[in-house]
């Protein structure tokens, strides 16, 4: 599974999302402080909120396998510039939560997340579960495990760590792999 951290404005659901993956009951409980379990990390949305706090998302994100962008579908206004994954040195994912709201607008909040560079978006109704399976079966495999050596020959052949091999393209025998 893969280890998530969820960062995104206050109320946008990222707690409600952590006892939906959990297959808990809703329960609001208004997050303080960051909480990291097994399989997630959860922020405070004050985090994302203040320009001054923002910058610990950074270094809460390296304690993860992905990191998501979770934005209410009735959201007013956009926290997240442009290409903020340049920041962060993992997959960046985007989550819709509250797709039931009747304000919601789904298009806006959509267009956001792929401005922010997210790789993928979910859709998520946190109360019914909508979206919840598909959600799981993206974290339920475990990313590649792999040495710096095998990082910075998939830099040097202009990928991100976490982007698989092309087909025909495989580690140079003599840098260490996990297995050795
Ligand atoms: N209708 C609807 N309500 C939701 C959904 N997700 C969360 N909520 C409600 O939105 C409120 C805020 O949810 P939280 O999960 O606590 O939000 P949070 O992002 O963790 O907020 P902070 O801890 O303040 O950062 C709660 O009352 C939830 O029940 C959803 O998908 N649909
Ligand atoms: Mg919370």
């Amino acid at each position: 599974m893969k280890k998530i951290f969820l960062m995104g404005r206050s109320e946008s659901g990222k707690t409600s999302l952590t006892q939906a993956l959990k297959g808990e009951k809703l329960h609001y409980v208004k997050t303080q402080y960051t909480n990291t379990d097994d399989d997630t990390i959860d922020s405070p949305g004050e985090y994302a909120e203040s320009k001054h706090f923002s910058v610990g998302l950074a270094c809460f994100s390296f304690e993860a396998d992905v990191v998501a962008i979770v934005q209410a579908a009735d959201e007013p206004f956009n926290l997240f510039g442009a290409n903020c994954h340049s920041f962060i040195m993992r997959p960046l994912i985007g989550i819709i939560t509250k797709i039931d709201s009747p304000y919601a607008n789904i298009p806006m909040v959509r267009q956001w997340l792929i401005n922010a560079g997210c790789e993928r978006i979910f859709m998520i109704n946190n109360v019914t579960r909508e979206g919840i399976d598909e959600l799981l079966e993206y974290l339920s495999d475990d990313l590649e495990p792999m040495t710096l050596e095998q990082a910075q020959f998939k830099q040097s052949i202009g990928l991100n760590e976490w982007d698989p091999l092309p087909e025909g393209v495989e580690y140079p025998k003599e840098i260490a792999s996990f297995d050795r």
